[in-house]
């Protein structure tokens, strides 16, 4: 059904539990011609377990607890022959205050907090690089955390750590509350740029809302790129055949109005 839809792949949720049978799966999937791209993490208020995961911790326990969960991801992507896992940087509580404004927090104060996961994404990056899987950093936007909300500040993480196996992961819907240009934000981040979750701007399949999404494939374009883009919407129904299909088909024809232009 998805490769009849032109799908080429699935991204998996870093959620081991979620997949019964991993060789099954894969062989599944493979059956029908299709991929999986990658595996994305499950971060910030998406459950419980998932608000455990901080790498922007003072809690050493849950810092490490952070990391061993990545390390998993990480493994789990590479067994899927997936290509890339992504982090979001989320905090404690009593080092950060919401800020829903960007004017609560002042901006060197954030980038000395970003500072302390330095270290830690470059071991596991170093870990992604010996598991052949490409670790990403994806910027979210200030309703979700108050680090690293923009393609700028994804771009300082990635020029710091400075490995070949660390990149960016852009979302439509964060950039769409914090960027001022989406293309410019693309342009940014270039070569960096290794991922990208689509949803419109109410997370919504493409195609429902009003995001520009013809701007966000020209910028695409330009810069070359041809890695995976996977929907990320939230659906507040179960009739997951029309949003698969109007999603793509809508993509599908913008991405090749632009050749003909
Ligand atoms: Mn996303």
């Amino acid at each position: 059904m998805l490769q009849d839809l032109r799908y080429d792949g699935v991204e998996c949720i870093g959620e081991e539990q979620s997949i019964e049978n991993l060789e099954d799966f894969k062989e599944n999937l493979h059956t029908y011609g299709l991929e999986v791209s990658g595996v994305t993490g499950m971060w910030g208020n998406v459950s419980r377990t998932a608000a455990e995961r901080r790498l922007l911790s003072l809690d050493n326990n849950i810092v490490e607890h952070t990391k061993k969960y990545v390390s998993r991801c990480i493994e789990l992507c590479r067994r899927l022959d997936g290509k890339e896992f992504n982090v979001c940087l989320f905090s404690d509580t009593s080092i950060s205050t919401p800020d829903f404004s960007h004017r609560t927090l002042p901006r060197k104060q954030k980038n000395k907090v970003i500072q302390r996961t330095i270290p830690i994404l470059r071991s596991l990056a170093g870990y992604a690089q010996e598991n052949g899987v490409l670790l990403l950093l994806e910027p979210l936007n200030r309703y979700a955390t108050p680090y690293c909300c923009t393609a700028a500040e994804a771009l300082g993480v990635c020029r710091e750590i400075d490995a070949p196996s660390f990149g960016v992961l852009l979302d439509t819907f964060h950039m769409n509350i914090e960027e001022d240009s989406l293309s410019a934000a693309i342009e940014l981040a270039g070569d960096f740029l290794l991922h990208l979750h689509f949803a419109d701007n109410n997370r919504k399949m493409p195609g429902t809302a009003h995001l520009d999404f013809y701007t966000v494939l020209m910028a695409l374009k330009k810069i070359n790129y041809d890695k995976y883009v996977s929907f990320e919407p939230n659906l507040e129904h179960n009739n997951y055949l029309d949003s698969l299909k109007n999603g793509i088909a809508f993509i599908r024809e913008l991405d090749s109005s632009l050749i003909t232009r």
